[in-house]
């Protein structure tokens, strides 16, 4: 009975087959799992010096396998590519394809991907925002390409980043 419900509670949070389509999605976005998985290396090195990097590419896997994420992941997408295309309405467009200052909403999606993991994942995030590490900047900057919109890009790559570093933590420590 209770590997059914268990079986049950994963089916309902889970899902394998669009784990496959938002891997698709963030290649096509020029994202590799791999340089995530590095992020979340350098977040958990210092505090599980076992870590090895695919230790956290199993866990930025396991990530992207919740459908609340996977949500969060297709919609801050998706309104990066339309911004790209300049298929969102005035005054949206500009707030996006600016990445304007005010501008919260790419962080907003973000926090509803590492809330997931409760918030050793929140401050995880903090600080990747903060420094931009690694493929974070490198988004970031590309981002400012006339034709190119990142503006939610960076922001989810770094909650993945720090919910898979959050997942490790709460496997590792006590
Ligand atoms: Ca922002
Ligand atoms: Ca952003």
């Amino acid at each position: 009975m209770d590997n059914m419900k268990n079986f049950e509670d994963n089916e309902r949070l889970n899902n394998p087959k669009k784990q496959n389509i938002i891997k698709e999605k963030l290649a096509e976005r020029g994202v590799n799992l791999m340089d995530i998985a590095a992020l979340t290396y350098d977040l958990q090195k210092p505090y599980v010096p076992t870590i090895t990097i695919d230790i956290c590419l199993e866990h930025v896997n396991n990530v992207l396998l919740k459908r609340e994420i996977q949500h969060a992941i297709l919609v801050g997408i998706e309104l990066d590519v339309l911004a790209e295309k300049e298929l969102l309405s005035e005054p949206l467009l500009s707030l996006v394809k600016g990445d304007h200052s005010l501008f919260g909403v790419d962080e907003t999606i973000a926090f509803s991907i590492v809330n997931v993991y409760g918030s050793i994942g929140l401050t995880n995030f903090g600080y990747v925002d903060k420094l931009k590490p690694g493929v974070i900047g490198e988004l970031d900057g590309a981002g400012k390409r006339e034709g190119r919109c990142n503006t939610f890009l960076d922001d989810i790559v770094g909650a993945i980043a720090s919910a898979a570093a959050s997942s490790i933590a709460h496997r590792y420590t006590v």
